[in-house]
């Protein structure tokens, strides 16, 4: 793929997400594409949000859970980047903003120092990290019918699209981090459940492997990012006036309503 390629298919990318416009798969037009060229891609669109003045509130993993996996049909973790303008500020998700999202459940990692290197282990990202907390992540994929190969979600940020962030904090010393309970309910219905050991076995174990990767790169984790480990159950399509609740165990609850 030509770095011409590469530079015009993340505008593309960007634009769709701007104005929610769904795509066709870039595999399809581009057989030839490897994970190595959807990297290059994502790179470039970050780039691009980078330059338009958004902030970086940290990478995120995505695709880390057997029932994630078997959902979308990709066997293998990958990374994007979640931004500040992702990040929505009340209870209220917004349809017209929006082609057509998902909410999963997933903890949050702050970090209070750098994790870097492509050893780390988990005592070292629990070590390094200040606080867990719940999120629901609302994945927006620009892709027709949310369908795409490997390299297409990975040239297409992960699908990040917003977040909504709980407000209890826990240092990751207070739980048992890998037995986290979850229940993600829309309507008063419970429609996915699980443990956060559906996470790579303990969701550290995501931020393990996000170093490794980010390390192939020269890059790092930094203090002050807030990293998402990755849907714990599979993610469920939403619709209008939806009213999701998730609860996880010791770390409270996140509601909002879909408009
Ligand atoms: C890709 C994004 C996956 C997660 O937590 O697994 C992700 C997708 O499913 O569209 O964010
Ligand atoms: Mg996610």
């Amino acid at each position: 793929m030509t770095v011409m390629n590469v530079k015009s298919l993340a505008i593309h990318l960007n634009q769709a997400e701007y104005e929610k416009r769904e795509v066709t798969s870039i595999q399809a037009e581009h057989p030839e594409m490897t994970v190595g060229d959807a990297y290059k891609i994502q790179e470039e669109l970050v780039g691009l949000k980078l330059q338009e003045g958004h902030r970086i509130i940290g990478p995120k993993m995505g695709l880390t859970s057997r029932a994630k996996m078997k959902q979308m049909n990709v066997e293998e973790p990958i990374y994007g980047y979640v931004f500040d303008y992702m990040v929505v500020p009340d209870k209220t998700l917004y349809l017209n903003e929006l082609i057509h999202p998902k909410v999963e459940a997933e903890i949050a990692f702050i970090l209070g120092k750098d994790i870097e290197g492509p050893n780390v282990t988990i005592e070292q990202v629990i070590e390094a990290t200040e606080y867990v907390a719940p999120a629901l992540e609302i994945i927006d994929s620009r892709y027709k019918d949310f369908k795409f190969t490997l390299p297409d979600v990975i040239a297409d940020n992960a699908s990040s699209s917003k977040v909504f962030m709980g407000s209890t904090f826990k240092r990751p010393q207070e739980l048992e981090l890998d037995l986290v309970g979850v229940t993600l309910s829309i309507n008063g219905e419970i429609k996915e459940l699980g443990a956060s050991a559906a996470v790579l076995g303990h969701p550290a174990e995501s931020l393990v492997l996000l170093a490794r990767m980010l390390s192939r790169k020269g890059l790092k984790l930094k203090a002050g990012q807030v990293i998402l480990t990755g849907g714990i159950t599979g993610a469920v399509m939403l619709s209008d006036g939806d009213v999701v609740q998730a609860k996880w165990d010791g770390l409270g609850s996140i509601e909002f309503t879909v408009k």
